[in-house]
C-alpha cells in the first residue's frame, strides 16, 4: 500500500491515525511499539533517524514528528468528502498557532500529569510532580478556555487539524481536575473531539492490540 503510518496507536502515533480514520483513507497500519528496540534497527532509523514513532510513509515522502504527520496528512488529502485542512488564511493561521502551541506550551507538562497519575506503575508515581505540572498547565489552559468561549472548535466553524492535535494532548489531562473545573468550556470541546467515530476507532486499536 502507498501510505503507510507506523506506529502503535497507544503512542503519538494515534495523531496520524486519527487524521487517517477521519478521512477514511486508506492506508497500512505497521503497528511498531516504541519499547523493545523496535524504532533502533536500521530499517527504522532509515525512515526516522531519530528512533521515535510515528513515521508517515507517503510511497516514499517521509514525515516525521506527530504533529507534523497530521497536518501533513490534512493537507495532502484535502478536497475529498471531509477536508480537516485550511480553507482560509485565518483557518490557516489558526491551525498553525494552536499545533505549534500545544506542542511548545502543553505537551511536556501533560506527559508528566499523564505518566505520574496513571501510565507509570503506582510504586513509580510521584504525585507531586503530577500535582506541578497540573498547576503549570492552568496558564496555557486559560488562553484556550478563553478562545473557546465563542467558539465551537478551534479553526473556523468546523472540526480541523487543529482540533486533533490539540485534543490529542488534552486527552492526557482529562482526569486533571483542577484544571477541567477551570476550563469547563475545554471539558465540552474535548469531549465532543473525543466522541468522534474516528477517535473511537483509534481507542479500539489500542484495546486491540
Ligand atoms: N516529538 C515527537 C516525539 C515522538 C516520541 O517520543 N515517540 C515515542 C512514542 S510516543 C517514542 O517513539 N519513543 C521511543 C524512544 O524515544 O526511544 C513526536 O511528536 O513525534
Amino acid at each position: 500500500m502507498a501510505l503507510k503510518i507506523y506506529g502503535t496507536a497507544a503512542s503519538r502515533a494515534a495523531r496520524p491515525l486519527w487524521v487517517a480514520e477521519e478521512l477514511g483513507l486508506d492506508y497500512e497500519h505497521m503497528d511498531l511499539p516504541y519499547l523493545g528496540g523496535a524504532t533502533r534497527t536500521p530499517e527504522f532509523l532509515a525512515l526516522n533517524p531519530n528512533g521515535r514513532i510515528p513515521v508517515v510513509d507517503d510511497d516514499g515522502v517521509l514525515v516525521w514528528e506527530s504533529m507534523a504527520c497530521a497536518l501533513y496528512l490534512a493537507e495532502r488529502f484535502k478536497g475529498g468528502g471531509l477536508s480537516l485542512a485550511a480553507e482560509t488564511p485565518a483557518e490557516l493561521a489558526d491551525i498553525l498557532r494552536w499545533s505549534f502551541w500545544v506542542v511548545n506550551e502543553c505537551e511536556k507538562d501533560a506527559l508528566t500529569y499523564l505518566m505520574h497519575s496513571a501510565l507509570m506503575p503506582p510504586e513509580r508515581r510521584k504525585p507531586q510532580l503530577a500535582d506541578e505540572a497540573q498547576r503549570r498547565l492552568l496558564t496555557p489552559l486559560r488562553v484556550l478556555e478563553q478562545h473557546l468561549q465563542t467558539r465551537r472548535y478551534l479553526a473556523g466553524e468546523r472540526f480541523t487539524v487543529a482540533d486533533v492535535c490539540v485534543a490529542s494532548v488534552m486527552a492526557w489531562v482529562q482526569g486533571a481536575s483542577a484544571l477541567m473545573v477551570q476550563s469547563p468550556r475545554v471539558g465540552e470541546w474535548l469531549q465532543h473531539c473525543l466522541a468522534r467515530p474516528a477517535f473511537q476507532t483509534v481507542q479500539l486499536m489500542i484495546k486491540s492490540e
